[in-house]
This record gives structure tokens, C-alpha cells and sequence, in this order.
């Protein structure tokens, strides 16, 4: 059994997706994000980030509970401890590894940082006009692999595709608007339309 602490957001809902997406058995633990559940010593004793998500998988590698932090680290964790979504073929397998890095340290944090400056009562728009750009930037590269090929990695669907679409479902957030890359709006659709995604968008 696996308990996945857990919030509604674009980083939280990649695992119970990866989850469902493996039949792999879990739990919801959610967090109460706004009343800082987050930085309590018990949940920096699993992350020292104070940030979901978290897992802790009862059966680690040794047989022992492990906790893993970082949605990247995770999802890879779950893909070789559950055998799939990630490609077998070495060529597809490095592009789902980029594709899931160019997620964690590029998309993620511009999107964030773009949402975040947006919303402040006092707008810096040196700040606005950097990452809703950089964002927007980003969202063409996606645009352009996905012209090329159907998923991320090529022709599998992978951990890199979890991890992008819970940032581009709400891409509006950060200033970033779909109709502008529809190759990259008929992807957010097919993943949409997964039954594993649907099952895991329900749970609360
Ligand atoms: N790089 C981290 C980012 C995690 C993250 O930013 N989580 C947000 C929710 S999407 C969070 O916990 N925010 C609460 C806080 O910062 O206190 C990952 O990919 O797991």
C-alpha cells in the first residue's frame, strides 16, 4: 500500500494519476495546504521542503516503509517499482527523461512563478512580463515535440506526459493561452479522456 499526501494541484494530482494509470494500490492522505499541514516537523520529517506531494510506499525496496519526495522522483519511482509508463526502448526512454526534467525545473516553476506574481496586489510587471513569456516559451517547445510525435517520449505515453499535464490543464493560471498551440491542446484532450485520469481527477 502506498499513502500519497496529497492536495488538489498541479503537482499533487500527477501521482494518484501515475497510480491509477499503474492498477497500483494507494491512499489518499490530503494535506490541508492553506492551513500550512505542510510545514509541520511530522510531514518535514518525510519532505524537508515542506511541499506536497510525498509518498510513503509500506513495501520499499528492502521490504521497508520508504518515503520519496519530489513529484519527478516519484513518478519514476512508481514507473520501475510497477514496471510502466516508461518506455523500454533506450531511445523513447531518454526522451521521456527530458521531457519529465524539462517539467520539474522549467515549466513547473515559471508556470508557478507567473501565477504567483500575477495575483500579488501590488503587480511588478518586470516580473509578470519574465515568466508569463518564459511560460508561454516554454509552452512552444511542448507545442513543437508534440507536432512531431503523439506523446512526449515519441510514440508511448510516459511519466513525462503526467507530469506536464498538471501544469497545462490550468495553463490560463499563468498567463498562457491554449488556442495558441493545438497540438499541444489535442494532447491535454487525449490524456483528459484516459479512464485512469478521469478516476484519479474524482479522488479528493
Ligand atoms: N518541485 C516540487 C514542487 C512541489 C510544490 O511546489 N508543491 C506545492 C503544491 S503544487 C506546495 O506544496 N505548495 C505549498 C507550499 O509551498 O507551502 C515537486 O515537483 O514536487
Amino acid at each position: 500500500m502506498i499513502d500519497v499526501y496529497f492536495a488538489p494541484t498541479p503537482n499533487g494530482i500527477k501521482i494518484p494519476i501515475a497510480l491509477e494509470e499503474l492498477g497500483a494500490p494507494y491512499r489518499l492522505r490530503p494535506v490541508d495546504l492553506g492551513r500550512l499541514e505542510q510545514k509541520q516537523p511530522e510531514f518535514l520529517a518525510l519532505n524537508p521542503n515542506g511541499r506536497i506531494p510525498v509518498i510513503v510506499d509500506h513495501e520499499g525496496p528492502d521490504g521497508e516503509p520508504v518515503s520519496v519526495f519530489e513529484s519527478g522522483a516519484i513518478l519514476l519511482y512508481l514507473a520501475e517499482k510497477f514496471g510502466g509508463l516508461l518506455p523500454s526502448a533506450p531511445r523513447e526512454r531518454i526522451r521521456a527523461m527530458e521531457y519529465l526534467f524539462f517539467q520539474v525545473a522549467g515549466v513547473g516553476p515559471m508556470f508557478g512563478q507567473a501565477g504567483w506574481f500575477m495575483r500579488q496586489a501590488e503587480p511588478i510587471p518586470l516580473a509578470i512580463e519574465r515568466y508569463q513569456s518564459e511560460s508561454r516559451r516554454l509552452s512552444a517547445v511542448l507545442e513543437s515535440r508534440l507536432q512531431e510525435a503523439p506523446w512526449l517520449a515519441g510514440a508511448s505515453y510516459s511519466v513525462a506526459d503526467i507530469a506536464h499535464f498538471g501544469w497545462l490543464r490550468v495553463a490560463d493560471y499563468a498567463g498562457v493561452k491554449l488556442e495558441e498551440f493545438p497540438a499541444l491542446q489535442d494532447w491535454l484532450q487525449r490524456i483528459h479522456a484516459r479512464p485512469a485520469v478521469q478516476r484519479a481527477l474524482l479522488k479528493r
